[in-house]
């Protein structure tokens, strides 16, 4: 029986799992779900994932949804390339990094895009800042990382990259737009700023697969 991903374009977690399937090339059915109809919230959906969210992953009748566990089920049940490591030492030090990022980065990253997506920056400005702060000092944690090797953790792509990757993606996205100007100066450009964290996202556009995860409305 056929996997099947159900995503939506520019979702960071969508972009998880889509990554996952393409690196593990895995053959599946893309459902994209379009948010602007709603279609997170179908009784399809909802049958799946009570929280109305992607991404969900469909495997024969076992149904997962939250991006994390949708990779670690992708390991299990289809273990190579592993996406964990090769040892203990590395399934425990990509799992810490990801819980590193979930707990000290991703918060202050949403803030930053949410607000700069969807709310006035007027009257925020400070609040932003603030995780601004927080984000680049995280952004320098995981440039010293990648300052000493080519991925987050060990020598190949991991679910460590997986996780940090579409929210900086989206970071920088969102800070490209107009009213983002006045904040973009600390992070942005890239390159310069953040010379070893530029290059492994060249790194990962250049996965084979990576075109298809790349959201379809970004192209637009
Ligand atoms: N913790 C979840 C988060 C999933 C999530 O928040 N997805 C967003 C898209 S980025 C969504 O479906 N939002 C729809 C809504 O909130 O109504 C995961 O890791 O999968």
């Amino acid at each position: 029986m056929a996997l099947e991903l159900w995503w939506g374009s520019g979702s960071p977690y969508s972009w998880r799992a889509l990554l996952a399937l393409e690196y593990k090339r895995l053959d599946y059915i893309s459902h994209q779900v379009q948010f602007s109809k709603q279609e997170h919230q179908s009784p399809q959906l909802l049958a799946m994932n009570p929280r109305g969210r992607v991404p969900v992953l469909k495997d024969g009748d076992y149904v997962c949804f939250e991006s994390l566990a949708i990779l670690h089920y992708l390991e299990r049940k289809y273990p190579t390339p592993p996406l964990f490591g090769h040892s203990a030492p590395e399934a425990g030090t990509i799992t810490r990094v990801i819980c590193e990022y979930q707990g000290y980065a991703e918060e202050h990253i949403q803030k930053i895009i949410y607000t700069i997506l969807f709310q006035d920056m007027d009257g925020r400005m400070e609040e932003v800042e603030r995780a601004l702060g927080n984000v680049i000092g995280e952004a320098r944690t995981i440039e010293a990382r990648l300052s000493a090797s080519s991925w987050l953790v060990g020598d190949s792509f991991s679910a460590a990259d997986i996780v940090v990757f579409p929210g900086i993606q989206v970071l920088l996205r969102a800070l490209e737009r107009r009213e983002a100007r006045e904040l973009r100066a600390r992070l942005l450009p890239v390159e310069v700023n953040f010379p070893a964290i530029a290059a492994w996202i060249r790194r990962i556009e250049a996965l084979p697969g990576y075109e298809h995860t790349y959201p379809p409305h970004w192209r637009e």
